[in-house]
């Protein structure tokens, strides 16, 4: 993945087991692969639609985390209803994983704010390595490196589109891909800033562009998933050429486009809670005690309802949650999770998944919270600043504990 400034042996360029990119997968869909992120619920990969070339039928997902190499196979893949190959526009897809992913694997939220147009974000995807000087290395054999990048979101591909016209070939949907463009650190190669005046000269050696391989990638801001790696292309208008070589390989003066997430998070949010096995649909049904199982994860739920009316209907609602320790402890009992929950026009209720982890270990119960702050668009009672629910997981493996 990732054509970058070094060469790809060069550790920094690395995102090896270990070091928080463990979510980051390789997607196979016949001969052909890509690269995927795990999301918040542990059991939905985020990737580009055109790795499966408008057919969703079926995909492997392999890990690599510091438990060793896995291979998952897939329960079903959802591409965005309004994908749009020939203009590169929805470019997004979801894979359901069989099982749950192994727990060595990173979960990430999505970045949800829009302003991500001036920030730095890393991509880390399995693609062809390379360098910026040379591009993609077209005739590498070795196994599939997970390397990373960083980069800095610079403008909207609508933008583009608007200053370069018939140049582009396709039309971008305003607001909804991010646009970098891979600086040498000359001004010659500044891609953005000579095509549509939005100078930068690049992050040094820590810059980087994506690749063959790398499509449906993350780009992280903050550790959150900002952008889904879509397509490069090298643009020319007039006499300016940015490009070092002028071929299409991931070079200095490229541009690269990531589906935006921002742009994309009530899809993903909703096809998420639909597949969500068993969830409650009201709060009579919600299970407080949860069991353990014996391996894997399984979910415990919250169900956070509004009950108000909005003074506009198409507006979003909004909750920060975080679980925090009772007896339990994050990473042994169960998964700690912190995010956004938004609720969407037409939209009352959702529930918040948390994963338990199995075991065969005899155990007491033992119990977690979630807090939810924050509330956006309504409020939790006078005077109230924080809600908290608890669960409690329930030993299922013997064991006599007084208490
Ligand atoms: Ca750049
Ligand atoms: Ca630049
Ligand atoms: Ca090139
Ligand atoms: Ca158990």
């Amino acid at each position: 993945m990732v054509t970058t400034v070094t060469a790809y042996t060069d550790p920094r360029n690395r995102a090896a087991a270990g070091e928080g990119f463990d979510g980051v997968v390789r997607v196979v869909v016949g001969s052909n692969y890509g690269t995927g992120v795990l999301l918040y619920d542990g059991h939905a990969v985020l990737t580009a639609a055109h790795l499966f070339k408008g057919n969703a039928a079926s995909a492997t997902v392999l890990f690599e985390t510091t438990a060793g190499n896995a291979s998952l196979s897939s329960a079903g893949v959802s591409l965005i209803p309004s994908y749009d190959p020939v203009q590169d526009n929805n470019d997004l897809a979801l894979v359901w994983l069989s099982i749950p992913a192994t727990v060595t694997a990173q979960r990430y939220t999505l970045y949800r704010s829009s302003d991500e147009l001036g920030q730095t974000m890393t991509m880390v995807g399995y693609g062809l390595p390379g360098t910026g000087a040379t591009g993609q290395l077209s005739n590498y054999v070795g196994p599939p490196l997970r390397l990373k990048a960083n980069n800095q979101f610079d403008a909207d591909m609508g933008t583009l589109k608007n200053t370069l016209g018939a140049v582009m070939a396709w039309t971008p949907i305003a607001g909804t891909q991010l646009v970098a463009d891979f600086d040498s650190g000359a001004s010659n190669q500044d891609a953005l800033g000579r095509l549509i005046n939005q100078s930068g000269l690049g992050l040094g050696e820590n810059e980087g562009l994506v690749a063959p391989g790398d499509s449906g990638g993350p780009a992280f801001i903050n550790g959150q998933i900002a952008g889904i790696a879509s397509y490069t292309a090298s643009l020319a208008l007039g006499s300016v050429h940015p490009d070092v070589d002028g071929a299409v390989n991931s070079s200095f003066g490229e541009i690269a486009a990531w589906q935006r997430v921002s742009a994309y998070q009530q899809w993903i949010d909703q096809s998420l809670r639909a597949h969500y096995p068993n969830a409650p649909t009201q709060a009579a049904a919600v299970q407080k005690t949860v069991i353990e199982g014996n391996s894997g994860t399984s979910y415990a739920y919250f169900l956070l309802q509004f009950t108000g009316v909005r003074s506009d209907p198409n507006q979003w609602l909004s909750v920060d949650y975080t679980t925090r320790d009772g007896t339990a402890t994050a990473g042994q009992d169960y998964l700690s999770v912190a995010g956004k929950l938004v609720l969407y026009p037409n939209e009352n209720q959702a529930v918040i998944p948390v994963e338990i982890m199995g075991d065969t270990t005899p155990e007491p119960n033992e119990t977690f919270y979630l807090d939810v702050t924050n509330p956006v668009g309504g409020s939790f009672g006078v005077g109230v600043v924080t809600l908290t629910a608890m669960r409690t997981i329930l030993n299922d493996d013997g064991g006599i504990f007084a208490g």
